[in-house]
């Protein structure tokens, strides 16, 4: 197919990325539903996708039960040098990885179509927008992109002849030999798969791997660890953290952007439905936040996504009506089990399990069978726009202003529900020690505790210590204006196991009490760790919560965050040098304060 664009550098690298790649064609992605509609077809034609009778324009996949999750150890930020992809990443210099990628790439899409998806991470036109240009040879990525970024051709209009692009090249590593039938899944051996960073040249190459991050370029690889470090050098930021809207009910607009390591229920809060009388909850984003100071010197967020990928297991109308409601038609669904009336299903959905169904690797499965029917990591992809809560706003150009940030994690104790950091410093310092118990969605023991800084230990494209750094500097350019920044734990128990705080949409009642401390209506009592509620303050009007349960979950427990102080200057030590002072002056504020 001849290029549609009059970008000199894009057809240059498309060229050179077919040569090396040696497809049967090359086809460039138009964005329209008719392509769409056209390459779901075919999946469906080879066996790849099976259409849902119950669930209309909405269809499932298999993955290789090897390829089922984004590859952590081998994913690289591939600086010139170690220091610069810094303690949290795994490094290799660019050249050799490189020449080792380029032996993997050559030939590696014979039998197969190149498809190239022209892409934009933001609205188009937006200030805060990026044009990614993706390079597949995976029918499966051009449409779940489709979902998840603004595809087509008014991408490669808005490039134009010059314009700036960020090139993303992926292959699934499967070459199809003339005669042989292909795979369901065709992906790489693991280690042969090689996700692949390279920040000074914002390039991105991907190998091996089919499956959510690794082979959506968009995602983590673009929107996060490549936006980060183009972030840093421009002077904005690219954070692991939904958006949403609270009203209050004077109509009073509160914009939030939060970030919790996975498993924390990110998804269930970007869709809230309060329960607290007269406050209004509307989604902007479920995953990643890019903001940037606008003209009045506040802090203005655009979710650079137009899809969510979410976990499918454990979302029900229970957990995420609006998760539930966006996901009824025009939906792809990928290593959740198959019912036989033709919908899906996954543990956790509501009512009853199904008699009978296909698990995601294509066995019979009852509820007798001894592993579960989806995989843990089974998703779906469903348009933003088909969110019943999804903000009028949500695909504003300049963004909406930030007045509060959230960090937190899973913590069976030590942390209560919520408190405030004393100011920018001391907010920062939170994020940075942010912590949270491993579970079974995580590798490692459970009940482990891990520091996941920002939410962002798999997503910071450069060194963490850095990236510290600028948030600080941040903070000094947006002086007063600067959003609040809070903590919460959902997930206190008490000493005999019993969880002391409904959560859910219960978790409305905390953002209020946030708000209203922004709107200087409610006060808070100094702790050493914090600004806690006073009481009566947080209101638990309808909630049935024990006095004693209440004062447990909101316990500031001095001891138990002293025994941790080690933990902390631990975790700090791993970042040498590059630690700001300013972290190691709030970690010794902090144990001042402990007394
Ligand atoms: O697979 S993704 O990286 O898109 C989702 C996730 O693992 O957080
Ligand atoms: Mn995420």
């Amino acid at each position: 197919m001849k290029s549609p664009s009059a970008n000199t550098k894009l057809n240059q690298w498309v060229q050179e990325s077919a040569a090396m790649c040696q497809p049967d064609d090359i086809c460039w992605c138009d964005g329209s539903v008719e392509e769409y509609n056209r390459f779901m077809a075919q999946m469906v034609a080879s066996g790849m996708a099976i259409p849902l009778k119950k669930r209309p324009n909405s269809f499932l996949f298999r993955s290789d039960p090897s390829d089922v999750a984004r590859v952590e150890d081998r994913t690289y930020i591939s600086t010139p040098t170690k220091l610069e992809a810094g303690p949290t990443n795994n490094w290799i210099d660019p050249g050799e990885l490189k020449a080792t990628m380029r032996g993997f790439y050559k030939g590696c899409m014979r039998g197969r179509t190149m498809y190239v998806i022209p892409f934009s991470m933001g609205p188009i036109g937006s200030p805060l927008a990026k044009i990614g240009i993706e390079i597949t040879d995976s029918p499966y990525v051009v449409c779940n992109m489709h979902i998840m970024t603004r595809v087509g051709t008014r991408v490669l209009d808005a490039l134009g002849q010059d314009g700036e692009f960020i090139p993303c090249l992926h292959s699934i590593g499967a070459p199809l030999e003339k005669g042989r039938k292909d795979t369901a899944w065709p992906c790489a051996p693991i280690e042969q798969k090689y996700i692949s960073h390279f920040p000074q040249e914002n390039l991105i190459w991907s190998y091996g791997s089919g499956y959510g991050g690794n082979a959506l370029l968009g995602k983590k690889c673009l929107a996060l660890r490549i936006a980060s470090a183009v972030a840093r050098r421009e002077g904005w930021m690219a954070e692991h953290m939904l958006i949403l809207r609270l009203t209050n009910p004077e109509g009073r607009r509160f914009h939030i952007a939060a970030a919790f390591p996975s498993a924390c229920g990110k998804t269930n809060l970007a869709m809230i439905n309060p329960t607290i009388a007269g406050w209004k909850a509307e989604c902007i984003g479920d995953d990643i936040s890019w903001m940037k100071i606008g003209p009045d010197g506040r802090l203005y967020a655009i979710n650079p996504e137009s899809g969510f990928f979410g976990v499918a297991p454990g979302t029900s109308y229970n957990s995420n009506r609006s998760a539930m409601d966006s996901i009824k038609a025009n939906t792809i669904f990928t290593n959740c089990a198959l019912t036989d009336d033709g919908d899906i299903w996954w543990e956790g959905f509501d009512g009853k399990p199904p008699a009978h169904a296909i698990d995601w690797k294509g066995r019979d499965w009852t509820p007798a069978s001894k592993s579960d029917a989806a995989h843990p990591n089974a998703r779906f992809t469903a348009p933003a726009k088909q969110c019943p809560v999804i903000s009028p706003d949500w695909e504003k150009l300049e963004g909406v202003p930030i007045d509060i940030f959230i960090f937190g994690g899973r913590r069976a104790s030590v942390v209560p529900l919520v408190h405030e950091a004393y100011n920018w410093d001391h907010g920062v310092f939170m994020g940075s020690t942010a912590a949270s118990e491993t579970t079974a969605a995580n590798i490692g023991a459970v009940g482990n505790l891990r520091r996941d800084p920002f939410a962002m230990t798999p997503f910071c494209g450069y060194n963490m210590g850095d990236y510290f750094q600028h948030w600080f500097a941040m903070g000094d350019k947006l002086g007063a204006k600067a959003p609040r920044i809070f903590y919460v734990n959902w997930f206190r128990k008490s000493p005999a196991g019993k969880w002391l705080w409904p959560g859910y949409s219960e978790n409305s009642r905390v953002l209020k009490w946030m708000c209203d401390r922004v709107g200087g209506k409610v006060g808070a009592r100094e702790t050493p760790i914090g600004l806690l509620p006073l009481e009566g303050e947080l209101d638990l009007t309808g909630l049935s919560i024990p006095a004693q349960d209440f004062a447990e979950l909101m316990r500031v427990d001095v001891p138990a965050f002293k025994a941790e102080v080690p933990d902390m200057e631990k975790h700090f030590n791993r970042f040498g040098d590059r630690l700001p002072a300013r972290l190691s002056a709030q970690l010794k504020l902090l144990v001042q304060r402990l007394g």
